[in-house]
């Protein structure tokens, strides 16, 4: 809600907003390095939002209802660092601002997802922030239908030229023009400016008439008139459309030699011009000083948001005690024991019934089984949902203008979608997850990385994960994905073998709350090969699938739709007289985290032949296999057949795994 200018405070706009100036340069200039131009381009519009309009709580940061504002130009990292400090968040003091960039501090070169001081995503990566607010925008219009009167905030963000340049602010605002997600509000940081210089060196869309097109609000405004500013936030916030505020400012305002360039973008000033830009400011202040008056008025902004927040929790104790225990549950995003239950029963069946299914199908199956009993789940596809099998039947869809649904058709937006998903992890009270094709992750891989970083729980569903996927051929055959995506840190890569294997992984999936997971799923249909189902094998990454009948000659290791051929090739070998141990790796990533114990017995020892089955380049594998162990798998890109035409061609075969132990071992 809008605060009348003059009754918010007595000092004067400029030197509330100066402040923020300040301190950005002040910051700056103490570590030596960082971006002083935004905040002071941007500081006049940041101070509009945050004194008169923004919904926020500094006492307690991760109340549900607050708006949620995001700096998709993480490079302005400072403006955040400033608002957040004056506005009076306990955990960032004065110092912390001091500590700017420096290692270990609270105040990284670009925002890194940290609720408690009022960063509300990790940002930097340009165009991001702006793509996983989407998601927010959407968390809040699906909790509001689910939890009605309870969720009711907007989501702010400042975006940059760069952050309109980048591809995925296309497919952002496209979606959240689709859906109308009319609680959106970007301010286009639209000061003509970036690295290189003017952006007339590579910039010249007509904006205003893009964003109109994907059916926006659009407002242009002079970004330095605090009148227009908040007129334009009134009307922004009543229009039914997202809305893109577009900010004509000065880059480095108050700086009289760098404003209006790209000199002010990033690096200090240096004492001069900083002293020039304190006189040409009337700012007669030292560094990091901030006089009483104006902390007063600006702690001040941030104290109202108390009564806001005290007056949102006598409305949670006025709704019924099972909506209150249903929306704690939902943020809480714990999985219920009924989920887990039905999941075991899932498996139990799969162990009696042993079905011949695709990967992907499983993973359908378990989506059944779980999807009514945990609200929290919301799926979707980058329109691959046949394909993905990521949709259950008879639940409603996100529509326009219909947002309490639990399906969400992306379009064709794989990083869109991605990000999407990270900005509903974030926001809270929802478990996103969406399917692609597996080849396609790289579209999405920069917002699995920051989900990665920023420890969020959100279940990447990536079908058709190998040559497997057969005629498509190799533009469609994913080889080194596996690989790439197991090299992120901290996200889950699984790829199952078969039903139980699948329920297991969703199982994990699920049950972290502080890692993303990519689900590699197959196209082609494979055999069941568990029927024991008591314990998680998953949960350790790998384990032994079969033991060696016998004193063990070769052990050899398979993951997902190729791990049939270990076992068989294992039969293969017994003929020959040669014993061998099948390993199954579900999840290399939880298998590299394991004590060494259990690392070495699932290993093997380190003279004992090892091979490695998958339909993938060897790149990770000698880890392993170790480098004089057999890798059966590709060594380049697929082809267009198929799928079994496919793996004999490429050598992908039982028989393949057989003639090679039996060739090393010489038997
Ligand atoms: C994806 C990505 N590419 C490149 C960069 C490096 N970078 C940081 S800011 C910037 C552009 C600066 O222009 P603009 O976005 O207009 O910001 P301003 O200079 O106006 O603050 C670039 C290329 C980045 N942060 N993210
Ligand atoms: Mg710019």
């Amino acid at each position: 809600m809008a605060q009348d200018a003059a009754a918010i405070s007595s000092v004067p706009h400029d030197k509330l907003a100066n402040a923020l100036r300040f301190l950005a340069l002040d910051a700056v200039e103490k570590a030596n390095s960082g971006h002083p131009g935004l905040p002071m381009g941007m500081a006049d519009v940041a101070t509009v939002l945050y004194s008169r309009f923004l919904k926020f709580d500094p006492s307690n940061p991760s109340w549900p209802d607050r708006d949620r504002f995001v700096l998709s130009a993480g490079h302005g990292s400072m403006l955040l660092y400033g608002l957040n400090y004056l506005t009076g968040y306990k955990a960032l003091s004065l110092d912390d601002l001091k500590l700017f960039r420096q290692t270990g501090s609270r105040t990284p070169g670009h925002p890194e997802h940290d609720v408690e001081i009022g960063v509300e995503t990790t940002t930097g990566p340009l165009g991001q922030g702006l793509a996983t607010s989407v998601g927010m925008a959407l968390a809040e219009a699906h909790l509001a239908v689910r939890f009605e009167g309870l969720v009711d905030h907007y989501t702010y963000v400042i975006a940059s030229d760069g952050d309109l340049e980048e591809a995925v602010s296309h497919e952002a605002a496209s979606l959240a023009g689709h859906l109308q997600l009319g609680k959106m509000i970007v301010f286009y940081d639209d000061n003509s400016i970036s690295i290189d210089g003017p952006t007339s060196l590579a910039f010249s869309d007509d904006t205003p008439a893009r964003f109109t097109a994907y059916g926006w609000h659009v407002q242009r405004i002079d970004g330095h008139n605090t009148a227009a500013i908040a007129a334009a936030i009134a009307a922004a916030q009543s229009d039914p459309r997202p809305s893109i505020i577009c900010c004509k400012t000065i880059i480095g305002f108050g700086s009289p030699n760098r404003a209006g360039s790209h000199d002010a973008h990033s690096n200090p000033f240096g004492a001069e011009e900083l002293a020039a830009t304190r006189e040409s400011l009337n700012w007669p202040y030292g560094p990091f000083e901030i006089p009483d008056d104006v902390l007063t008025a600006w702690r001040g902004f941030g104290a109202r948001g108390a009564t806001v927040r005290k007056g949102w929790e006598d409305t949670l104790k006025s709704v019924s005690a099972a909506k209150q225990a249903e929306f704690k549950a939902a943020l809480e995003g714990k999985i219920p024991e009924a989920v887990t239950n039905a999941l075991t029963a899932l498996k139990q069946e799969a162990a009696t019934s042993k079905p011949k299914l695709a990967t992907r199908q499983c993973s359908g199956k378990v989506l059944e089984t779980i999807f009514g009993l945990l609200p929290e789940l919301i799926g979707g596809s980058a329109d691959l949902t046949p394909s993905n099998n990521t949709k259950v039947k008879n639940f409603p869809e996100v529509a326009t203008g219909s947002f309490g649904g639990r399906y969400v058709h992306y379009g064709v937006r794989e990083f869109g979608m991605a990000a999407a998903m990270n900005g509903m992890a974030l926001h809270g009270g929802m478990i996103p997850y969406g399917g692609a094709f597996m080849c396609f992750s790289d579209y999405a891989r920069p917002a699995i990385r920051l989900a990665s970083l920023m420890k969020q729980r959100v279940v990447f569903v990536f079908t058709h994960d190998s040559i497997g996927v057969g005629e498509d051929g190799p533009t469609h055959q994913p080889v080194e994905h596996l690989a790439s995506l197991r090299a992120i840190p901290n996200l889950l890569t699984m790829r199952p073998a078969d039903q139980i294997e699948t329920a297991e992984c969703w199982e994990i999936a699920l049950s972290h709350q502080d890692r993303p997971t990519v689900m590699a799923l197959s196209r082609q249909g494979v055999p069941a090969l568990r029927d024991d189902f008591a314990a998680n094998k998953s949960a350790k990454g790998a384990y032994i699938l079969d033991k060696a009948d016998g004193p063990e000659h070769v052990r050899i290791f398979g993951t997902g739709t190729e791990l049939y051929l270990a076992r068989d090739a294992a039969k293969m070998l017994k003929d020959k007289g040669i014993n061998a141990t099948v390993v199954s790796i579900p999840c290399y990533n939880l298998f590299a985290e394991q004590d060494a114990a259990y690392r070495k017995e699932i290993l093997g020892d380190r003279d004992l032949l090892k091979v490695g089955v998958e339909a993938a380049v060897r790149f990770g594998w000698d880890s392993i296999i170790g480098q004089d162990g057999i890798f059966i798998g590709m060594t380049g890109f697929g082809d267009s057949g198929p799928a079994p035409d496919l793996y004999k061609h490429f050598n992908i075969t039982a028989e393949a795994i057989t003639d090679a132990v039996s060739s090393r071992l010489k038997k």
